[in-house]
């Protein structure tokens, strides 16, 4: 690692100032990034660990990709404070979620670097595909990647899309960031796929393998981008959902490391021709303590004591209304065994947690599922019990013509 002390994020406003260092410089940047996010999250509050897990992408990404002139999509959005840091946004990063300060998420009007307004998830293969279509019809040859937790690839609108790319073959890199969380442990089937292959032995002996490697042969394997191709047909595929899909699909790759991220990213920019899915493997919370130890405690935060990760309390002196909500609707459940609840994907946010807690088997957590989420519920109602969808916040929008 390099080391200086003048710090290198100092001399980044714009992503072309980045793609000025050497590649070695990038640990140094990658470091002094996650300390500023952390630092400016912990005055204003806000979503944390998220970011924190894309520190090392969020550079890789802008290092190899031609941005904005490629687009970035970050799907919800939560995620891209760095973003924002070295995208000419760091001397306002600590109005974030103020009045008259910057969005917590991506917004197209607040910057050329935010190709796709988000906050509501699981939309930004949907949007990729349309501008990569869009590129194709106007002849242009600029990439598109969109970037998407594991919890958001578990709605179905993030299946809607990718069903169509691999339909449409047009180019478009999807960039999937496996931390294994959503808001909460992530559920179901696809979580169980995810799993499987990040612990298959596939992941494991090209981690061993590329180790050896890199440690005897750092500059060919650089510089190769050829020996790379190799690498990523003969270690990193694998049959995987995505490729019935019609992806092609690399990974799992340690998102934490530049050494592995960016032979990949500059692989797959140089060779694509076609929608190509790499997995990438990261830790939500990544080089916080606080963070790392309670990933969905600080998922989102209030202002926080960096030294010991205490959050601001609320002063309010009253109950939230979550938990008179569960408290209520866990003393009717006592009384009538038909009364069942349905979180999609916010147990913590809805009050479901504690109603989970007392009556396990009659709490179900569909992921974020809003538009499942209440005609499951339907079909409950249907034989006879007394479903609670509880949906968070906007997120019942997209199930109105279910609810009708
Ligand atoms: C439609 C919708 N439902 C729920 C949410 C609330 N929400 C925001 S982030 C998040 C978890 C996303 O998990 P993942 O995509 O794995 O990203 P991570 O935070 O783990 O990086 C949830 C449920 C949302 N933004 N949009």
């Amino acid at each position: 690692m390099t080391s200086s002390s003048t710090p290198l994020l100092d001399s980044v406003s714009l992503p072309q100032d980045l793609r000025q260092l050497k590649e070695s410089d990038l640990r140094q940047l990658a470091d002094e990034l996650r300390s500023e996010t952390i630092s400016a999250v912990s005055v204003t509050g806000g979503h944390l660990g998220a970011g924190l897990g894309v520190v090392e992408l969020t550079v890789a990404l802008h290092y190899v990709f031609d941005t904005p002139r490629d687009r970035i999509l970050w799907d919800v959005g939560h995620q891209a404070y760095p973003h924002k840091i070295l995208t000419g946004r760091r001397d306002r990063i600590r109005t974030l979620r103020q009045p008259g300060g910057l969005s917590g998420f991506t917004k197209r009007s607040e910057s050329e670097y935010d190709p796709f307004g988000a906050a509501h998830s699981s939309t930004s293969i949907s949007a990729g595909l349309g501008m990569a279509v869009a590129r194709d019809l106007s002849g242009g040859d600029n990439n598109v990647i969109a970037v998407i937790g594991d919890g958001a690839m578990s709605a179905g609108m993030a299946y809607e899309a990718m069903n169509n790319a691999g339909h449409l073959k047009s180019r478009l890199v999807v960039i999937l960031n496996d931390n294994d969380m959503s808001i909460a442990p992530p559920v179901g089937a696809m979580s169980a796929h995810l799993a499987r292959l990040v612990s298959g032995r596939t992941y494991r002996n090209f981690r061993n393998f590329a180790k050896r490697l890199l440690d005897r042969f750092p500059r060919f394997f650089r510089d190769k981008a050829k020996l790379t191709e190799e690498f990523t047909r003969s270690f990193f595929t694998g049959g995987t959902l995505f490729e019935e899909l019609g992806f092609y699909y690399v990974g799992p790759i340690d998102g934490h490391n530049l050494d592995h991220l960016l032979p990949v990213l500059q692989n797959v920019r140089d060779m694509q021709n076609g929608p190509v899915l790499i997995h990438v493997v990261t830790q939500k919370g990544k080089g916080y303590a606080p963070a790392e130890a309670s990933k969905d405690k600080y998922h989102g935060v209030a202002k926080f004591d960096v030294v010991t990760g205490q959050q601001a309390k609320s002063t309010a002196n009253v109950p939230a209304y979550t938990k008179v909500f569960a408290n209520a609707l866990i003393g009717a459940a006592e009384k009538d065994e038909k009364i069942v609840a349905v979180t999609a994907a916010m147990p913590s946010g809805t009050g479901l947690d504690l109603f989970a807690k007392r009556f396990p088997d009659r709490c179900f957590d569909v992921g974020i599922a809003e538009q499942h989420a209440v005609t499951f519920a339907a079909g409950l109602a249907t034989e006879g019990f007394k479903p609670f969808a509880a949906i968070y916040s906007t997120f019942l929008q997209r199930a109105y013509d279910q609810v009708v």
